[in-house]
C-alpha cells in the first residue's frame, strides 16, 4: 500500500460547551478593558509574552529586567500551572515580581492578573512585563489588558512553528526567535521562519535574540525603551 498524507479538518462543535467558553471569553474581554484602562491611568505600559513550553521567555524576560531596571520601573508577573521557580529566578533582577500558579488552567486570564496586582501601586511603575503560561494554543483567545504582545519560538522548535500554530503569532504584535546562538547546531533556517512568520502575519516584526549570548537585545530594548517612551507622549 502506498502512504499517502491525509487531512481533516473539523469544524467548531455547536455544542454547548462552544456556548460556555464564549461567555468565558466575553467576561475575559470586559476585565481586560478594565486592566487596560488601569494600566492607561497609571501610566505603565505592559508586555506580555507567550510562547511554548521551554522558548525561553524566563530567561529572555530576566535579561531584559537585568537590563531595564536602572533606566525604567519594571516588574513582572509569571504564570505557570505549578511551582513559584519563574518567579524566584526572576527576582534574582531585584525587581518586584508575582507568579501566578493557575492550577489546571493552561493559560493567564484578565482576573488572574487583576488578582495578581492588588497590593501593587501601578503608579509606582513604568513597563510591566507578563509572562504566560508555555503554551502555543491557549493563551491565544485571552486578552490581558497588555500594550504589546511578544511570541517567542527557539530555532529549536521548527521554522514551520508559526504555519500550525497561526492563531497565536496572528494575536501577538512582535515575534521574537530565541535561542539564536544555537542555530547553527539545529540547522534552523531563518528565512524559512520568517516567511512563515510573514505568510500568516504579514508586517509583523520579528527580532532574533540569544538571551544568553546577549544577540539582539539591544535592538529589542531599543524598541520596548521607544515605546515606553511613546505611551508616556501620549498618556492622559
Ligand atoms: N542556549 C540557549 N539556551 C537558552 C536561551 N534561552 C533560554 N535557554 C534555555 O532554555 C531552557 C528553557 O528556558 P526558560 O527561560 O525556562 O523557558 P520558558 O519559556 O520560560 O519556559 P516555561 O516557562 O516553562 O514555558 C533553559 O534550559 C534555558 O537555559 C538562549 O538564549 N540560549
Ligand atoms: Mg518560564
Amino acid at each position: 500500500m502506498t502512504a499517502t498524507a491525509e487531512t481533516t479538518t473539523a469544524g467548531p462543535p455547536q455544542s454547548r460547551l462552544v456556548q460556555v467558553r464564549t461567555k468565558i471569553l466575553k467576561e475575559n474581554d470586559v476585565v481586560a478593558r478594565a486592566l487596560r484602562e488601569s494600566f492607561r491611568e497609571a501610566g505603565v505600559y505592559v508586555v506580555s509574552l507567550v510562547s511554548s513550553p521551554g522558548a525561553g521567555k524566563t530567561t529572555f524576560l530576566e535579561k531584559t529586567l537585568l537590563l531595564l531596571r536602572d533606566q525604567l520601573r519594571v516588574a513582572a508577573l509569571v504564570g505557570d500551572l505549578a511551582t513559584d521557580n519563574d518567579a524566584r529566578r526572576l527576582a534574582r533582577a531585584e525587581v518586584p515580581v508575582k507568579q501566578i500558579t493557575t492550577g489546571t488552567t493552561c493559560h493567564l486570564e484578565a482576573e488572574m492578573v487583576r488578582t495578581a496586582l492588588a497590593g501593587w501601586n501601578l503608579r509606582d511603575l513604568d513597563l510591566l512585563f507578563i509572562e504566560n503560561v508555555g503554551n502555543l494554543v491557549c493563551p491565544a483567545s485571552y486578552d490581558l489588558g497588555e500594550n504589546l504582545r511578544l511570541v517567542l519560538f527557539s530555532v529549536t522548535e521548527g521554522e514551520d512553528k508559526p504555519l500550525k500554530y497561526p492563531t497565536i503569532f496572528n494575536t501577538a504584535d512582535l515575534a521574537v526567535i530565541t535561542k539564536t546562538d544555537l542555530s547553527e547546531a539545529a540547522e534552523f533556517d531563518d528565512a524559512a521562519a520568517r516567511q512563515n512568520i510573514q505568510t500568516v502575519r504579514p508586517g509583523m516584526p520579528i527580532f532574533g535574540v540569544s538571551a544568553k549570548g546577549g544577540e539582539g537585545m539591544s535592538e529589542w530594548l531599543a524598541l520596548v525603551g521607544s515605546r515606553v517612551a511613546e505611551s508616556r507622549r501620549t498618556a492622559p
